[in-house]
């Protein structure tokens, strides 16, 4: 197949969007279907100060590369979790995280979890007895506290992650299993901001995770390929392989199924309720970052608690 734009040999071909492109094209398509869903969904203006959350994988990192490509001005920020498993996952995604941002020239803000907190995310999860064994969910609420606090501190107007179509489908499969209204209600490209809360966007939430693959591949940017070795068995991954599955069967399925759930959602038409208000929220008193919980927030007492234990 020949690529649409100029009739040269096509590199990628998309079967859900009857597209092929080459190199080049394929190279130029996605930034300016990134700028498309940007304006689509107003994520950001040219004037706001981004922070990209920066992983070391092909994501977040090929997420960068576009908005700085778009003329956005984007710092990054690299969260050191302090996970040291199998191939020593967080030295070496810091490694390419630093050597991106270095050969690009980029801002690069990096925060380790252990020097602010005094133990790693492995440790703090093993002493706060959440999880069930597995680090991932004092994981993902140290993530979120800790990128809002950075974006907060550091005056910026919005927090961008590197969420691709396959991670959002199965974060909407595992929500509509489970009819999580509070969650469904929450899923889209942008959450708005609130007060002590950025705006978190996600400009990559309409690509297949291949298609970001390509693009970092074609780009030459250097990433780490493997997971996290705490993924291995998680229900995400569970329901992106069922997703896949149905994906093979019945191409553009997933991105289907996650459009016309935004779509759904925009004309109020699915079964939620409207108003549910986003609970109560107070600032902690520890952090001050808005929320539910009474008194101090999840985060700080989870670190209060793991430190009483220590000490
Ligand atoms: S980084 Fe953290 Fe993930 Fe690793 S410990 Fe679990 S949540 S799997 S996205
Ligand atoms: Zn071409
Ligand atoms: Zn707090």
């Amino acid at each position: 197949m020949n690529c649409r734009r100029c009739d040269r040999k096509a590199s990628v071909h998309m079967r859900q969007h009857k597209l092929a492109l080459c190199k080049e094209h394929y190279l130029e398509w996605i930034p300016e279907q990134t700028a498309r869903f940007i304006k689509k969904y107003e994520m950001f203006a040219h004037d706001e100060k981004i922070l990209v959350a920066v992983s070391g994988g092909k994501d977040s990192l090929s997420l960068w590369h576009i908005l700085i490509k778009l003329g956005y001005q984007a710092d990054g920020l690299y969260l050191g979790l302090g996970i040291d498993e199998g191939i020593n996952y967080s030295h070496e995604s810091q490694r390419l995280t630093e050597e991106f941002a270095a050969s690009h020239n980029l801002k690069l803000h990096i925060v380790d979890i252990e020097k602010e907190y005094g133990q790693p995310i492995p440790v703090i999860a093993e002493r706060s007895h959440r999880g069930h064994g597995k680090p991932c969910a004092v994981c993902g609420l140290a993530k979120r506290h800790e990128m809002n606090r950075i974006a907060r501190d550091l005056g910026y107007d919005v927090l961008a992650t590197g969420h691709n179509l396959d991670d959002e489908a199965a974060v909407l499969f595992g929500n509509t299993l489970n009819w999580s209204s509070e969650y469904l209600l929450r899923q889209g490209p942008v959450l708005p901001g609130t007060a002590g809360l950025a705006r978190k966007v996600k400009p990559l939430c309409r690509f297949y995770e291949r298609e970001m693959t390509a693009y970092a591949i074609m780009s030459g940017i250097e990433y780490i390929y493997e997971e996290c070795p705490f993924a291995d068995g998680s229900q995400s991954i569970f329901y992106k392989e069922s997703l896949n599955q149905l994906e093979t069967a019945r191409p553009g399925a997933k991105l289907i199924f996650y459009l016309n759930f935004l779509e759904a959602k925009k004309s109020g038409k699915l079964f939620l309720e409207k108003n549910v208000e986003l609970a109560n929220l107070h600032p902690c008193p520890r952090c001050g970052q808005p929320t539910s919980t009474p008194d101090q927030c999840s985060f700080c007492r989870m670190i209060e608690k793991t430190q009483t234990e220590t000490g």
